[in-house]
């Protein structure tokens, strides 16, 4: 079969939840995917920075099959041998005392709302279910009722209320904004530190660490997410990292499964996720021996292969060649490692028609929010590839 009858099969089965390029992808190998019809493709998207390792990274995969032949699930009613060795290793990486692992990164998004109520009742003695979470304008969390019940994208939530209360949104960057928001019953305040799919929005310099002021100021509590910043993708090992601010509660994802397995986890200490009893939150495959043997191994090819330094040299490099292509279609490049978002001006006529151009020129990459062309490519790329996709990348944007 060739693409044309791929999609046709996908368009009669399956939900339209999704509108993507017309690309039907076969086999993938580290920066490159091949499609069906033995064309050559540079991932510049990495599954939304999920495959910050590259495709099928053989040492992943080595870890991945050898449990995968051994054990792959035991149900939290009993104990598995990766999970202790994951959550140690996790917390010595991250320098946080506790752990827990769950699957997408919506459950670990929900599990860290879950545990910071509980601290706002437990600990702050606010009046129970009264808590309250301040959120950022433009977030995006991932997509369950809860989830999108805080979002400020009209279109990700509107048909599917009623919607769960407890979460004020103000303007992502602007520290006056969240004071004017705290109440008594305040319990956290969560946001990504760099908006991914809001379109690249890095906050001013020192946003963090004001917040983390107010926080240790108001006892409130603050949550990271970086599901997508993380593990490397912004230069650092975290985002909050370019900051030194640390978050109370950082949520992980994407990429802490390698891009073999859903795994996601809720970082934090003592204080806080001690106060979880037994039998009071979890899920079937939360902490999984697969999940935990595949994370292992992520995060050991991420230290080994020195994929966070990586990230940031070749991050500068990238950003600093985009911004020197003299496009009249270009308003701004901007980003933070390898997240980097193109803006378009808004007579370019959107973002989605580069992304269809670049796939011509054999680069995969993402529009958001129409006029932001996303380049996310895996931290093991090099700079000969750079080169090749900046030469790509010149050609698509200096078309009229
Ligand atoms: C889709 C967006 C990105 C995330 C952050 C939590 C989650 C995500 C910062 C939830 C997930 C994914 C979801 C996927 C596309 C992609 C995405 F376009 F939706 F918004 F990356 F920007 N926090 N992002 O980025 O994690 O439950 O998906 O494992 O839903 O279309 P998840």
């Amino acid at each position: 079969m060739k693409t044309s009858d791929y999609i046709h099969i996908e368009d009669q089965y399956g939900a339209h939840n999704y509108k993507p390029l017309d690309v039907v992808i076969e086999k993938g190998e580290g920066v490159w995917v091949y499609d069906v019809d033995c064309n050559q493709y540079l991932d510049c998207l990495s599954a939304y920075s999920a495959l910050n390792q590259g495709h099928v990274h053989p040492a992943i995969l080595k870890a991945f099959t050898e449990q995968a032949q051994k054990l792959t699930l035991t149900s939290r009613a009993f104990r598995n041998d990766q999970l202790p060795l994951f959550y140690k290793e996790l917390c010595d990486l991250s320098g946080y005392e506790m752990a827990i692992a769950m699957n997408s990164g919506a459950e670990g998004v929900e599990t860290a709302l879950k545990i910071a109520r509980k601290w706002g009742y437990v600990t702050k003695n606010i009046p129970r279910h009264q808590a309250e979470i301040i959120v950022a304008d433009g977030n995006f969390h991932g997509r369950t009722i809860s989830i999108i019940s805080f979002s400020s994208e009209k279109f990700y939530k509107d048909d599917f209320g009623p919607f769960t209360p407890g979460f004020i949104s103000v303007p992502y960057g602007d520290i006056e904004a969240i004071k004017a928001a705290i109440t008594p019953n305040t319990t956290a305040i969560m946001l990504e530190p760099i908006q991914g799919e809001g379109g690249v929005i890095i906050p001013p310099h020192g946003y963090l660490k004001a917040i983390r002021r107010i926080c240790d100021e108001m006892k409130i509590l603050f949550i990271a997410d970086e599901i997508q910043t993380g593990l490397g993708r912004t230069g650092k090992l975290f985002a909050c990292d370019h900051e030194e601010v640390r978050p109370d509660i950082m949520i992980l994802g994407k990429a802490l499964g390698g891009g073999f397995y859903p795994v996601s986890a809720v970082l934090s200490d003592k204080n806080i996720l001690g106060l979880f009893q037994p039998g009071e939150h979890g899920s079937t495959f939360g902490g999984n021996p697969l999940a935990a043997a595949v994370a292992r191994a992520s995060l050991k090819v991420l230290t080994d292969e020195h994929l966070i330094e990586n990230a940031a040299e070749l991050g500068n490099y990238f950003q600093d060649q985009l911004a020197e292509i003299p496009s009249k279609h270009v308003k701004e490049v901007r980003g933070k490692g390898l997240l980097i978002g193109v803006e378009l001006t808004p007579e370019a006529g959107g973002a989605r028609r580069f992304c269809e151009n670049l796939q011509k020129q054999g680069i995969l990459a993402k529009e958001t929010h129409d006029t932001i062309i996303r380049f996310a490519p895996p931290l093991i790329i090099d700079k000969t590839t750079i080169d090749w996709a900046l030469e790509k990348i010149r050609n698509v944007l200096l078309l009229d």
